[in-house]
């Protein structure tokens, strides 16, 4: 008998620490053409100006939101219904849906029929969708035809983030031009825009029509970059009630997708109760399942087996799955003399069966049957990167680079279905060689949306590689790289825990925003520019609620300065009162104005009765701390 999950004894209860609001944050809704579209953001409040600084108002700042209802405290949560569908309307309006009476995959019946697994199975035993005969129902599909979707419109909102407004307000006048490398970012996504990228290939919107739970987003370079966190038990560690609780979390602190690499016993299980309570997209790697389903051993998989697994997982509502079929028999050779050989799990499971059987792999074969299986519930593809080097002695190899010729060949055949498809990368890669590496996905590719795991940019670190790949990853997301998965401080070490999904999602937001500002994305830098306003003028708590970690932030000024009242103080513990920089230059400016000069003129006039002002309003500041 499987152990009961602690939350499902009582109430489905998530984490509290998970659901509450960030502070100072407020979920706004946008509302679109129609009332059922409406967009999450969130609001971060900021006081004014003190009055002795300009008393200046201080407009609240807007920013991106993938935490869900889970951080609305007018949601009501129940993990074991799951969330709202939002998009149930809009999928069945399109009329090119079908409910089935039953799952088709045999897997999935089987797992039905077993009592031992109804403790943990989920409370809504819905029945699947899937295209109706001789239908494609990919966004894909719907953009060529030239129709925009809700999905589409709710992205274009979602993507602007009230930029209008920030432009009226003269926001985005104080920004650094960016270098886009190619990319072009409109000042204004429209639905037109993105309805046209998606017809193209350069973003996919991965939805399937069995997770209408999600908030539709996007992924392509002329699109806010995107990060991955990847969660999942192992044989060894971790409950269903874990992963779920790994999911909250990783969308509170900004992770767009979230990939479920579970491979313990019931990853079936564990699946649906993500999926169900996932307002973020959803990826997979079915070939995991399937070696679980032949006992592990790689010679015994099937194709047969492989297809009832997609099926079994696109009739959950996978939204994309990673699919090594760009590791071809011919390429396995030319990994021999390699430092690292094989790295990737799904990559190596396939070079396995490839030599045993000493045949070409079955996925590739197969291609055009898994585009079959897609375009009927709209999963989209993320293209393993089966052959990635796995340390930067192997970096831009023949491996690598003949993988991705062949990746570049699947990507035309996955579009010739209308089937969204994203190309994963590496791996580790010194910062010499990254660019090449973009630059070669694109050509190859045709603009298909790249999707790196870091790069790795230094194979020293064991314990940091979280930073290590965070340095290769801004410079990948500046290159031009549409989504970045995340690596976290266990990478190569153990399974993360909270505390290391929370810090992997933290540094790939640094990393994702570095490469937004850099590129130049219209409004990237109204948050930095409102975060560096509230620093300079001592506003503390906005500086610590502006931030990406508002806990941290707090965490670490109160270990010296616990007192409410450093909370408004004009320095903090690193220089003192005496020596911040920046309560001097505030003076210099005062000073400026008083007497009617700029600041330079101001540092050369009174230089020395500035000395003396200081030292006075220095020992100010102590008697009032
Ligand atoms: C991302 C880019 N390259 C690889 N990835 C991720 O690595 C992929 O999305 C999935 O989460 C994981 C697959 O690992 P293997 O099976 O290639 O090792
Ligand atoms: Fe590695």
């Amino acid at each position: 008998m499987t152990d009961l999950p602690s939350y499902l004894s009582d109430s489905a209860k998530v984490d509290s620490a998970a659901i509450k609001p960030l502070p100072s944050s407020r979920k706004i809704y946008v509302e679109g053409s129609r009332p059922d579209i409406r967009v999450p953001m969130r609001e971060i409040t900021v006081s004014d100006t003190p009055t002795e600084m300009g008393g200046e108002k201080n407009a609240p700042v807007v920013v991106y939101d993938t935490s869900g209802p889970y951080s609305d405290p007018e949601a009501s949560i129940d993990l074991r219904k799951g969330l709202p569908s939002l998009r149930a309307a809009w999928i069945a309006e399109r009329g090119d849906v079908e409910q089935l009476d039953g799952y088709s995959s045999e897997f999935t019946r089987r797992r039905m029929n077993d009592p031992l697994l109804d403790p943990l199975r989920f409370m809504d035993e819905r029945k699947p969708l899937r295209a109706k005969a001789g239908h494609n129902v990919s966004q894909m599909h719907y953009a060529r035809k030239g129709i925009i979707t809700p999905e589409m419109e709710f992205i274009a909102i979602r993507e602007n983030m009230k930029l209008q407004e920030a432009r009226e307000r003269g926001l985005l006048a104080d920004q650094h031009p960016g270098q886009s490398f190619g990319a072009s970012l409109p000042d204004q996504i429209t639905p037109e825009f993105v309805r046209d990228e998606v017809a193209r290939g350069r973003a996919i919107i991965p939805a399937n029509i069995n997770h209408p739970e999600i908030e539709p987003m996007i992924i392509g370079r002329n699109f806010l970059v995107k990060i991955n966190g990847n969660i999942g038990n192992s044989a060894v560690t971790s409950s269903i009630e874990e992963e779920v609780e790994k999911l909250t979390w990783g969308i509170r602190w900004g992770a767009d997708t979230i990939m479920d690499l579970s491979t313990g016993k019931n990853i079936h299980e564990t699946r649906d109760w993500i999926i169900r309570n996932s307002p973020v997209p959803i990826g997979t790697v079915p070939i995991y399942q399937a070696l679980e389903k032949v006992g592990g051993v790689a010679e015994d998989l099937t194709w047969e087996i492989f297809r009832d697994t997609l099926i079994e997982q696109a009739e959950q509502g996978v939204d994309y799955f990673t699919i090594h079929a760009g590791v071809r028999l011919h390429h396995v050779p030319l990994t021999a003399k390699r430092t690292t050989g094989i790295v990737s799990r799904g990559g190596s499971i396939m070079a396995k069966w490839c030599l045993a059987h000493h045949k070409e792999s079955f996925l590739y074969e197969h291609f055009e049957d898994i585009c079959e299986i897609m375009k009927a519930y709209d999963v989209s593809f993320s293209l393993g990167d089966g052959l990635r080097p796995g340390s930067v002695a192997d970096a831009n190899d023949a491996a690598q680079f003949g993988e991705l010729e062949t990746l570049g060949e699947l990507t035309k055949i996955a579009w010739k279905h209308d089937v969204q498809c994203m190309i994963e990368g590496p791996g580790h890669v010194p910062m010499q060689l990254i660019k090449e590496n973009m630059d070669k996905q694109l050509e190859c590719c045709d603009e298909a949306p790249f999707y790196t795991l870091g790069p790795l940019i230094t194979d020293i670190a064991p314990g940091y590689d979280h930073i290590t790949s965070g340095i290769g990853a801004a410079m990948i997301g500046w290159y031009g790289c549409a989504m970045l998965c995340y690596v976290t401080p266990k990478e190569h070490l153990g399974l993360p825990n909270k505390d290391d999904v929370k810090t992997g999602i933290i540094t790939y937001k640094i990393a994702a925003h570095a490469a937004d500002l850099a590129k130049g994305h219209p409004g990237a830098q109204i948050r930095d520019n409102a975060l560096s306003k509230a620093r300079f003028e001592f506003r503390w708590e906005d500086q610590f609620n502006l931030g990406l970690d508002p806990d941290t932030a707090r965490a670490y000024h109160d270990e010296t300065l616990p007192k409410e009242s450093a909370k408004v103080a004009h320095f903090c513990s690193m220089c003192g009162p005496k020596f911040c920089s920046m309560k001097i230059s505030q003076e210099v400016r005062d000073y400026a104005a008083e007497h009617g000069i700029d600041e330079v003129s101001a540092i050369d006039a009174g230089m020395q009765e500035k000395s003396r002002e200081f030292v006075e309003s220095g020992s100010k500041i102590y008697d009032k701390v």
